[in-house]
């Protein structure tokens, strides 16, 4: 079995991202599943490029994408990506584009859920003692582009391929002392924990991950 997992390159004022950082700290191998790593530009529509040219090139049977969302509390497996693309002209990618509510694929249904068993996910980090819920939304920003990206080529191309994302927080050596962080090593944790469950649940767990608001 393999496993492809991407983090990104530094955006915004930001001189690292703590998802590639801490997908570099996961073993080659995990569960006797081969891991794969590669690292993504912060850049509408070119981001789901790379991951499509990896998925050709590497051939999984699972892709997890991870990407930082500073304010997070916890590690977050996204639920669904949505065929939007808004971001402020004060926050463009790392390229200048600032799109403004444009669908991601013309042709596209509104939104994916991830193909991987996010409610499995938590319950296997918190079982280990790891911060983690269910996100119901990946934003509007690169991240959500990428995931829908995925999920579009994965159902149009590769059906048998389950992917996904997961938001880590600000890590600890960030410094952003307002801010809820966790250390590279946590997050590392978690995100082996999570391909575990991938792993070992083809189908997601009953379970509550819903949120009020
Ligand atoms: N986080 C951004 C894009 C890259 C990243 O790591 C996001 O949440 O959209």
């Amino acid at each position: 079995m393999k496993v492809l997992v991407t983090g990104f390159q530094p955006f915004g004022k930001d001189t690292m991202n703590p998802s590639f950082e801490a997908v570099k700290l996961l073993p080659d191998e995990i569960m006797g599943a081969q891991i794969i790593k590669r690292e993504i530009p912060v850049v509408f529509r070119k981001g789901g490029a790379v991951v499509a040219e990896a998925v050709r090139e590497v051939k999984p049977d699972i892709v997890i994408l991870v990407g930082q969302a500073g304010g997070r509390t916890a590690m977050n497996p996204e639920r669904v990506a949505i065929n939007c693309e808004d971001c402020a002209p004060s926050f463009p990618d790392n390229e200048g584009n600032a799109p403004q509510g444009e669908k991601i694929a013309a042709d596209g249904p509104d939104a994916y859920f991830a193909t991987v068993p996010v409610k499995a996910m938590v319950q296997k980090m918190l079982d280990n003692g790891v911060p983690a819920a269910v996100s119901n939304t990946a934003g509007t920003y690169v991240c959500n582009d990428l995931m829908y990206h995925l999920l579009h080529l994965l159902h149009n191309e590769f059906p048998n391929v389950r992917g996904g994302f997961i938001h880590v927080p600000y890590a600890t050596i960030q410094n952003y002392p307002k801010f809820a962080s966790m250390t590279l090593e946590e997050m590392a944790r978690g995100l082996r924990l999570s391909i575990e469950a991938c792993i070992e649940n083809e189908n997601d767990i009953a379970a509550a991950g819903g949120a009020t608001h």
